[in-house]
């Protein structure tokens, strides 16, 4: 599969907050985000370079800055620029031609990209990071050719350069398509299994949440199935489900997924809508929560508002509190403060640890008594 940066090696991370665009994210804790996902991506950040804005401007960064962010380039003997946003294809390359040939530029998408490239077991999970990468692809060439195009066309312009681009927008969207089609008999395979599993009557428990929550340590604990789980942002990106027996005795599938993160790429969110659709097929919703971090209150938010977007939000939903072994004594006021706001919620919450098993037996309890209506009615569907 095809990355979409070459070697990463040392990097700069840069960001850059916008006044009147008011996020709950500090700029921060965005770049503190970013810095780990480029050490999932196995990059080392060397500098950090960060500015407030009062509007876009298309080079990403203001004069000064980017004169500063040259400087440590040099100092810190930098390959690599990470952007905390997407990029548009004009600052991508306005920022590309200012820092010269031998820095690449990346932005946030393009390194979710990679780690996701990276990260893709299943055949269906690779196509689906193609799809997202040629999805991204796309338009950057069609920005190289608008620019061409408000050039006046014509004569001048209509030379081997425009040609070059509309080949490779062709080979784009052929591949594009090649890869839907591909997806979409990988997929036929699962709504079979999925077909046989609504036949079998046997109810769905989703397991959603930010990366890195413990989804997957989560699963393990209560499975042993031994999922992958690793602390690394996205080291979860296939579906992957596990039968389990409740305390009343209740077999329930469980499946882990793909972790969310915030400005989560629209050409991500497309291109894992089958992925997701597992989810929006599920019985009941568990949202996994890292209550320890101390952005878990926006994560919870970035999770609602996809859990909003794939029309779930009307599903039955529990929510673990996870990591609860870290929130002992010695835990800081603020993360206690955290957790107990947050267990104050409209949604019924348990307190879990994966790593200890501290909660789950609670956790299972709720389970079973979210899913009883559900239970209830199939058991009437059987008896009449
Ligand atoms: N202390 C503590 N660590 C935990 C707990 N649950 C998970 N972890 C750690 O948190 C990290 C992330 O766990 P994962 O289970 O991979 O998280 P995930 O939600 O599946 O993450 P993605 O697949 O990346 O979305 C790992 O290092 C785990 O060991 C817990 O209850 N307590
Ligand atoms: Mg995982």
């Amino acid at each position: 599969m095809k990355s979409t940066r070459p070697r990463l090696e040392r990097a700069i991370i840069v960001g850059v907050e916008l006044r009147r665009r008011r996020s709950p994210w500090r700029l921060k804790d965005s770049l503190a985000e970013l810095a780990e996902l480029a050490r999932s991506a196995r990059a080392l950040v060397v500098g950090t370079v960060s500015q407030r804005l009062d509007r876009p401007t298309q080079v990403y960064l203001g004069k000064g800055k980017l004169e500063e962010l040259k400087g440590l380039i040099y100092t810190k003997r930098a390959s690599t620029v990470i952007c905390d946003d997407e990029l548009t294809p004009t600052q991508q390359r306005n920022l590309e031609k200012a820092l010269g040939e031998s820095v690449k530029v990346i932005d946030r998408t393009a390194l979710i990209l990679d780690v996701f490239a990276q990260r893709a077991r299943t055949k269906e999970g690779r196509l689906q990071v193609e799809l997202a990468q040629h999805e991204y692809l796309l338009p950057r060439l069609a920005g190289q050719w608008t620019h061409l195009e408000r050039l006046g066309g014509g004569i001048g312009t209509r030379g081997p350069g425009e040609t070059q681009i509309e080949t490779d927008r062709r080979l784009v969207r052929t591949r594009i398509q090649k890869l839907k089609r591909d997806l979409e008999d990988v997929r036929r395979h699962r709504a079979r299994y999925r077909a046989r599993r609504i036949e079998m009557d046997v109810p769905v428990v989703s397991l959603v949440g930010y990366t890195n929550a413990g989804k997957s340590s989560l699963l393990n604990r209560l499975t042993k199935a031994g999922v992958m789980a690793e602390n690394m942002l996205f080291s979860t990106l296939d579906p992957v489900t596990r039968r389990i027996h409740t305390p009343a005795g209740r077999d329930v599938l469980l499946t882990d997924t793909v972790g969310f993160i915030q400005k989560l790429p629209t050409a991500v969110v497309a291109a894992f809508r089958a992925t997701l659709e597992e989810v929006q097929e599920s019985t009941l919703v568990l949202h996994v929560v890292d209550v320890t971090h101390r952005n878990a209150t926006q994560m919870v938010s970035v999770v609602e508002g996809i859990i909003d977007e794939l029309g779930i939000a009307d599903k039955p939903r529990l929510m673990a509190l996870n990591k609860a072994d870290l929130l002992d004594d010695d835990a800081d006021s603020d993360a206690l403060g955290r957790a107990l706001r947050l267990a104050d919620g409209d949604l019924r919450c348990v307190f879990t640890s994966a790593q200890t098993g501290a909660g789950l037996g609670e956790l299972l309890h709720e389970i079973d008594a979210a899913l009883q209506p559900e239970l209830a009615s199939m058991d009437r569907i059987v008896v009449g």
